[in-house]
């Protein structure tokens, strides 16, 4: 209302000012064009009539002036005759009445010899006086004074100041109203809409802004995003309590969050790995952000969130090097940056020998058991090092003039940088996660670097794998290949005064969204599948060898061989993500696949169903979700995997009531969803079992199981996996000399 208030008064003094301005400067011209006008008229009478009264004054004759005077005068016009002394000698008989015994304006005229002009107030009446010296022989005989009523001039002008002033009032109302409706429109009816909003939102009611893209546009989007942490908060703040009700303490990202703020004490924190947590690329002529779908991505969010950290990772992106700075640094996320990654560029030669070859062609293969036979070249073996020292030379120039810094590298394309690291800064705290398996002595012991790799590894302070087998296996691994003393009480490696921890840190998932979220409905999932579609299996994989997708889809073949009842009532829809393309062994499994799939569906299909439905391709979440949510079992059929984040997501999605999972035992998953139906991959006739027990397993049986297993993976999750590993590193106590003690 005040704001109303100021805008009106401000439209008034400024419409005021400014009429007024320009009725003053109308007004004065009017004035002087009729004051000009007045003169005109008097000066052409005065002129004239001197020339007459001028002889008769010099010659006394004052009959003859009122002659004159009479047939020149009029009620509008006077006439006077003054004599040298300005003493009045005639006036025309309107006048005279009015006159003033004295006008300074004659005895002006009478000792300047000039005429005057001027207005007076005569009889109460405005009056133009024009006073004419009349000749003498020396000086001036007399003085003709013509009176003329000016009263149409003050009435002219008082007229011209009450049409401007209607015309003030005309133009302030119009714009008056005019404001107060686009105020209403614009601004108040808006913001009280916001005001609505904002309860709404205070009241923990979602809804979208009311305004967008207009004046408040902006306001509203910044306010949205103040909502939307507020009303995390206000959850976190909610399972949190809930929580405490319960008696646990869950890990939460908002849990991770303060727990790494208060264990880093403002020490900073360095990320390495090889995916990037956010990719800019070309689309069309515009840039685009991408953020993989990764476990890695999701678990290490958290933590850079909350220290604000450097996360240094190859820039894989075709509009990445776009995106940096001179420091090939980008801040995360891009409009409100949280913490740095700085990007390290590779040829196409380093990518090829490094990633390509040497980690997903030697290493990836030599650590599953997956009887693909691993490839090692000495041109991949001379890459991996150029580029893990690559890696190291930018880790140590951005953590130069920190001290004591914690360092987190991830996974198996680093296996030499702890040991390039640890040699330059001793005095740095780093871990290694392993993310695949690791194998048994005499499968790693093929590898003809084995002992560069183990002794770069063990450079770090803590290694981390998914299962103590895993550690297991890298501490006899260990024991039999290089000098080095294997503490297993500790489960560490000491090697002269360094000792090397290892230690198993689950992976998991982050919570499934909200049932309410997953937006497509079981019926709308099958209508797409066929008209008699009552059953749905899911698989979701990257396209990968040690997935067993190949056994899998043998196994579906088998079920509907066995329980051709089935055929036309259930469905299974894969979805798989090309992956390693430049591989030649995926190239392979790809087509294979294809051909799998294309040979099954054609000897089993009819006109309107077929047994597999192939979704070839990277899916969001958003479009795997559904598949999660209302499939009645999910595949998980790896020949061997270091954790395998599908099953857990699965169980975390999946509803209570309907889902099953069929998981390999060759997973690290295997080791904690122990209610899942464990198969072997390999063992096809055990899978179509398993696929028919999965479909016909009474739905109490189902719930339970899925309910402990849910139970399991909301408590083992993401967040907890983060901050166990940084738990873990922050009880390192490394001194100067990098000796380590926990
Ligand atoms: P991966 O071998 O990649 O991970 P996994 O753990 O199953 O295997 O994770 C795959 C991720 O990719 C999941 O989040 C999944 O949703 C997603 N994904 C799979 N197929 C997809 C598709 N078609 N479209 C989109 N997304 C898809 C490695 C190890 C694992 C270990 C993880 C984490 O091999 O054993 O669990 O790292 O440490």
């Amino acid at each position: 209302m005040r704001l109303v208030i100021r805008l009106l008064g401000a439209i008034w003094v400024s419409s005021l000012v400014i009429i007024a301005g320009f009725a003053f400067l109308q007004v004065q011209s009017e004035r002087s064009r009729m004051l000009t006008d007045l003169e005109r008229r008097a000066w052409l009478m005065g002129e004239g009539l001197k020339e007459a009264i001028e002889p008769a004054i010099l010659r006394g004759q004052p009959a003859r002036i009122e002659r004159i005077l009479k047939k020149f005068g009029s009620p509008r016009r006077g006439i006077a005759v003054y004599d040298q002394f300005a003493g009045l000698l005639v006036a025309t008989p309107d006048l005279a009445p009015r006159l003033p015994s004295s006008l300074p304006i004659i005895s002006q005229a009478l000792t300047t010899g000039q005429a005057q002009k001027g207005v007076e107030t005569l009889g109460g009446q405005k009056t133009y006086l024009y006073a004419v010296p009349l000749q003498g022989e020396e000086r001036p005989a007399g003085a003709l004074v013509i009176f003329l009523d000016a009263s149409q001039l003050e009435f002219h002008l008082s007229a011209l100041w009450q049409q401007n002033a209607v015309r003030l009032m005309i133009l302030a109302s119009v714009v008056s109203l005019l404001t107060l409706l686009v105020v209403r429109w614009s601004i108040t009816h808006p913001l009280r809409r916001m005001a609505e909003w904002a309860q709404q939102m205070r009241a923990g009611k979602t809804a979208p802004p009311p305004v967008s893209g207009q004046l408040f546009g902006s306001l509203a989007s910044e306010f949205t995003e103040l909502a939307r942490s507020l009303d995390d908060a206000r959850a976190a703040a909610e399972r949190e309590a809930l929580l405490r009700l319960e008696g646990e303490a869950l890990w939460t990202a908002e849990r991770l969050k303060q727990f790494v703020r208060s264990q880093l004490n403002d020490t900073p924190l360095f990320a390495v790995s090889n995916r990037e947590p956010l990719i800019h690329q070309w689309r069309g002529r515009k840039i685009e952000t991408v953020e993989p779908a990764s476990g890695l991505v999701t678990a290490l969010e958290p933590i850079m969130h909350a220290c604000g950290g450097l996360w240094i990772a190859h820039g894989s992106g075709d509009a990445d090097r776009e995106t940096v700075d001179a420091q090939d640094k980008v801040g995360v996320p891009p409009e409100q940056p949280a913490y740095t990654l700085k990007r390290v560029w590779l040829t196409k030669e380093e990518e090829d020998g490094y990633y390509n070859g040497f980690a997903n062609e030697g290493l990836w293969p030599l650590c599953h058991i997956a009887h693909t036979r691993p490839v090692f070249r000495a041109s991949d073996w001379a890459a991996y090092r150029r580029v893990n020292e690559k890696f190291a030379e930018a880790l140590l120039e951005e953590m130069e003039g920190t001290e004591r810094p914690y360092v987190l590298i991830q996974d198996y394309h680093f296996a030499l940088l702890p040991r390039l690291v640890k040699d330059r800064r001793p005095d740095a705290r780093i871990v290694l996660f392993w993310h695949i398996p690791w194998p048994n002595p005499e499968a790693f012991g093929i590898c003809p670097w084995q002992q560069e790799i183990l002794l770069g590894m063990l450079g770090a302070d803590l290694i981390g794998f998914h299962i103590q087998f895993h550690c297991n296996n890298f501490l006899e691994t260990v024991d039999r290949t290089i000098e080095a003393r294997v503490d297993r009480e500790r489960f560490g490696v000491v090697r002269g005064r360094h000792t090397t921890y290892v230690k198993p840190f689950p992976i998991s998932v982050a919570p499934a969204p909200d049932p309410a979220d997953v937006g497509v409905s079981r019926d709308e999932l099958l209508k797409d599948l066929g008209p008699s579609v009552e059953f749905l299996g899911v698989g979701v994989d990257r396209i990968d060898y040690t997935k067993g997708i190949l056994e899998r889809l043998r196994a579906i073949e088998r079920f509907f061989e066995r329980y051709p009842d089935y055929r036309q009532r259930m469905v299974f829809v894969e979805l798989a993500a090309p992956s390693r393309s430049h591989i030649k062994r995926y190239q392979d499994l790809d087509e294979e696949v294809d051909r799998a799939v294309e040979k099954i569906n054609w000897s089993l299909r009819t006109n309107q169903w077929k047994p597999i439905a192939y979704l070839r391709g990277h899916h969001s979440h958003k479009e795997i979700w559904p598949y999660y949510r209302h499939a009645d079992f999910c595949m998980v059929t790896s020949l061997h995997d270091g954790m395998n984040l599908v099953a857990k997501e699965y169980v975390s999605a999946a509803e209570e009531e309907r889902g099953v999972l069929i998981l390999s035992r060759f997973t690290g998953a295997a080791r904690e969803l122990v209610d899942a139906l464990q198969v072997n991959p390999y063992h096809i006739d055990e899978m179509a079992e398993a696929i028919r027990l999965a479909i016909e397993m009474p739905p109490a049986e189902r719930a339970i199981r899925m309910r402990r297993m849910k139970q399991i993976v909301r408590e083992r999750n993401i967040y907890r996996w983060a901050g166990l590993l940084l738990e873990e590193l922050t009880r390192l106590s490394v001194d100067r000399a990098g000796v380590a003690e926990v």
